[in-house]
């Protein structure tokens, strides 16, 4: 296992998340902007185990760590922040809408539960044209009151539809816990009932993330039909840039951020050198990706006509 290589994506996304906190403040990125610190082990986890080539994915609106770890650089997800030509949607998608066809990661999307059902469609497609991929599907714990997600449950069971549907319980839905709403206290033993195993992960321990993917993985590929991890994780931010976080105390998110943090975990496995050297690394990359973004110009006016529906 390359512990270093793990590091160095968690650190990339973080610090790519800080950057856009001060852009923010900066006022040089306004609109929606939900950040994803506290989180990445799961997106890198993931990422870690699956062959981008030949699987995809897609999540809901919390999105700007899934193109990283999927390989977009962070210079055109700031770029795409800061409203930019050369961003990842041509300045015209921002935080909540970023893709990469490429990468096979079909975004980004601002409707909470929909990523699940377009993700199951996918999933579909990958069983009909039998091209060995799977569909890995980002949602979130408010997501999982949503009617659409246990819609998708059944047809994906029914179907056996080569589905990874990952829920990252980060606890809160906007300022609401799962204890206040959902009738169950373990949410993600809901897709039991359609027939789809749960396995349960330490969604702030990158290596555990990548030990449950992997069995996760195998119990698809070897045509048992979709499979659920509960990752059970934590956002140190509030829910967008405008939250002030009064429904949760100072001492619950200290107390995750000094004893789960995942890219302190597993700085435990690494050389002071080593992490000195990721650091400068990752630093440098952030410092060109903020500049690249900064000098980018504005998309020409004549894109206000492209990429729309003409009804
Ligand atoms: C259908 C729908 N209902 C409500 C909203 C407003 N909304 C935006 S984010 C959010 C909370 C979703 O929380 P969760 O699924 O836990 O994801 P997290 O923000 O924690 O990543 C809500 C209710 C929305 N965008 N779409
Ligand atoms: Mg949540």
């Amino acid at each position: 296992m390359d512990y270093g290589l793990l590091y160095r994506d968690m650190l990339l996304i973080r610090s790519c998340e800080e950057r856009a906190a001060a852009l923010y403040t900066e006022g040089l990125i306004s609109g929606f902007c939900h950040l994803y610190i506290g989180q990445e082990a799961v997106v890198t986890g993931v990422n870690h185990v699956l062959d981008k080539s030949l699987n995809s994915q897609i999540t809901g609106y919390r999105d700007h760590a899934h193109m990283i770890a999927c390989g977009v650089e962070p210079k055109f997800v700031l770029a795409e922040l800061c409203g930019k030509a050369t961003g990842a949607s041509g300045g015209k998608g921002g935080s909540m809408h970023m893709y990469s066809r490429e990468n096979n990661f079909y975004g980004g999307h601002g409707i909470v539960g929909s990523q699940v059902s377009i993700g199951t469609g996918i999933a579909f497609a990958h069983k009909y044209k039998n091209d060995g991929g799977i569909c890995a599907i980002y949602f979130g714990d408010g997501a999982a009151n949503q009617g659409q997600v246990y819609e998708s449950f059944n047809m994906a069971s029914l179907w056996k539809l080569p589905a990874m549907f990952i829920l990252e319980d980060n606890k809160y839905a906007m300022g609401t816990s799962v204890t206040r709403s959902a009738s169950c206290s373990d949410i993600g033993a809901r897709c039991e009932g359609f027939g789809i195993p749960q396995i349960d992960v330490d969604g702030m321990d990158v290596l555990d993330v990548i030990e449950k993917t992997k069995q996760g993985y195998e119990y698809i590929k070897n045509g048992n039909g979709p499979i659920l991890l509960h990752m059970d994780t934590y956002r140190y931010r509030g829910h967008s840039m405008s939250d002030p976080c009064t429904y949760r105390t100072r001492s619950e998110v200290d107390d995750v951020k000094k004893n789960r943090d995942p890219i302190a975990r597993l700085a435990k496995h690494l050389e002071q050198n080593i992490i000195d050297d990721i650091e400068n690394e990752v630093n440098n990359i952030m410092d060109d990706a903020v500049k690249f973004a900064i000098d980018s110009p504005v998309p020409s006016s004549d894109e206000l006509y492209t990429n729309v529906y003409d009804c």
